[in-house]
């Protein structure tokens, strides 16, 4: 069921791509349904270029023979299409349960538009329910961990931080670093945590992305929603 919303939200969003257009490409299982959507209509003759933003998304969008760049090649993209784990009314974001949240962060913002996907599951009053991805580099994981634990508590959060795959096995993003998942419950102030959460070296970045989609297409039991900030 929720998939089939997650293919409605991608097919929506698919009616907003042009020829001539340089596309982010998302990472996620909603996003996978906008490049298998993507593919048969470059197949027919459209003519775009992706930047993909996860090795997975790589692998198959070069199955779909969509053809691929880096942004050293395409600096600027026109659009991006990505999935969310929780979207609030504002389209304040968390993402990276995926754990591609640096490449798609750096993607969305090298777009002119960003527009996200999702199933009605993914909207939230407030943020939070969803433990925020923190992005870390492996180099001083104890202190990074600590320093982050100590700015969540400034900001009066009680926080649960865990390494994502435990310390035996932990998982590695594709840019080769770590991810510590802050489970938060409710997060009133996004800007001040996300500021915040940047001051602390070691930190690379975090799964709240603010003020970066220019739309949603979300799909629910009534169709799909545009939503606009
Ligand atoms: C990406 O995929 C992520 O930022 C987010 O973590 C996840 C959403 O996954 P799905 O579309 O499978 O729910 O967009």
């Amino acid at each position: 069921m929720s998939d089939q919303m997650k293919a409605k939200a991608a097919a929506a969003a698919l009616e907003e791509v042009k020829g001539g257009m340089r596309l982010g490409l998302g990472t996620g299982s909603t996003a996978e349904h906008f490049v298998r959507l993507l593919g048969p209509r470059v197949r027919a003759g459209l003519d775009v270029v992706g930047v993909p933003t996860s090795e997975r998304t790589a692998a198959l969008a070069r199955s779909e023979g969509i053809r691929l760049a880096t942004l050293e090649e395409l600096p600027e993209l026109d659009l991006t299409v990505d999935g969310a784990d929780e979207l609030d009314s504002e389209l304040a974001l968390i993402k990276g349960g995926g754990g591609a949240l640096l490449r798609e962060k750096i993607v969305a913002s090298a777009s002119a538009r960003m527009i996200v996907i999702a199933d009605a599951s993914k909207k939230v009053e407030t943020l939070g329910a969803f433990p925020l991805p923190i992005e870390v580099v492996p180099f001083g994981l104890g202190a990074t961990r600590r320093a982050i634990a100590k700015v969540l508590e400034e900001l009066g959060y009680t926080p649960r931080l865990s390494l994502r795959g435990g310390d035996a096995s932990p998982y590695v993003t594709d840019g080769h670093h770590h991810i510590l998942d802050a489970d938060l419950r409710q997060i009133g102030a996004p800007r001040a945590l996300s500021d915040a959460l940047l001051r602390i070296p070691g930190v690379v970045e975090h799964g709240l992305f603010l003020g970066l989609a220019a739309a949603a297409y979300i799909a629910g039991d009534a169709g799909v929603e545009k939503v606009e900030p």
